[in-house]
């Protein structure tokens, strides 16, 4: 059965591979699994019909048959269980990738999304100044202690995992904003990600809904 994904009708990014509707496509690239996609509306987004699937009325979801899933780690940790290539078949090893999305979510991401925040609605504020420093201090934290883990390795615990795919989507909210470039080796190591070639049929399909270009289908 086809699953069936959500993403943005009108994306701020256009289709830049921001929206978290990207870490799904990529996992289900890496999987490959063919999937549909059904673009919804902001308004569409708050309606009962998307609030069924989706109860904070956000995109990505999820539908293979009568299970409907949200939340990106969710989703991408279900792709992972279902499709070989995305976690270890060894016991701990598959542990550990797990942990590597949950850290992704639960401990990168949020200063990441602060960030966001101060920068986008809260610039006007008096309070922005004093913010942002300490907000962008608390981004500086997380990733040099990243980095240090990271090393020189290419990916976090051996082989790609959905830890890394999780966590280097999470990492990519820092595109324009320099913060991670000051840690060279986590900057390789996004790009290491973005030139797998699921990445790039990922964001090829995402950039697609906002160029009306057909995205190329790999073939299957
Ligand atoms: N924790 C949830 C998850 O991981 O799935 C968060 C889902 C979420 O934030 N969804 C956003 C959404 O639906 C889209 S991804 N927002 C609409 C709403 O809440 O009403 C966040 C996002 C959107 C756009 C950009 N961009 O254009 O740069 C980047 C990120």
């Amino acid at each position: 059965m086809t699953p069936i994904i959500t993403a943005f009708a009108q994306s701020p990014d256009r289709g830049a591979g921001q929206a978290r509707d990207m870490r799904v496509r990529w996992a289900l690239e890496e999987a490959g699994q063919p999937y549909d996609v059904r673009l919804v509306s902001f308004r569409e987004m708050k309606e009962p019909a998307h609030r069924a699937l989706h109860p904070f009325g956000q995109i990505p979801t999820y539908e293979e048959g009568d299970l409907a899933l949200f939340e990106s780690g969710a989703i991408v940790f279900h792709i992972a269980q279902r499709h070989a290539g995305l976690l270890p078949g060894e016991a701990n090893a598959r542990a550990r990738a797990i942990t590597w999305m949950f850290a992704a979510v639960s401990t990168v991401e949020p200063p990441i999304l602060e960030r966001e925040t101060a920068t986008l609605l809260e610039s006007d504020e008096t309070c922005h100044e004093q913010r942002l420093p300490l907000v962008e201090g608390r981004i500086r934290d997380r990733l040099s202690q990243l980095s240090n883990c990271l090393g020189d390795a290419d990916w976090l615990d051996g082989e790609f995992s959905a830890g890394d795919l999780v966590m280097i989507g999470v990492l990519r909210r820092l595109d324009r904003s320099g913060i991670l470039e000051e840690y060279p080796n986590l900057s390789a190591y996004v790009a290491r990600g973005e030139a797998r070639p699921a990445f790039k049929r990922a964001f090829e399909a995402q950039l697609a809904v906002f160029t009306g270009k057909r995205s190329v289908q790999r073939k299957r």
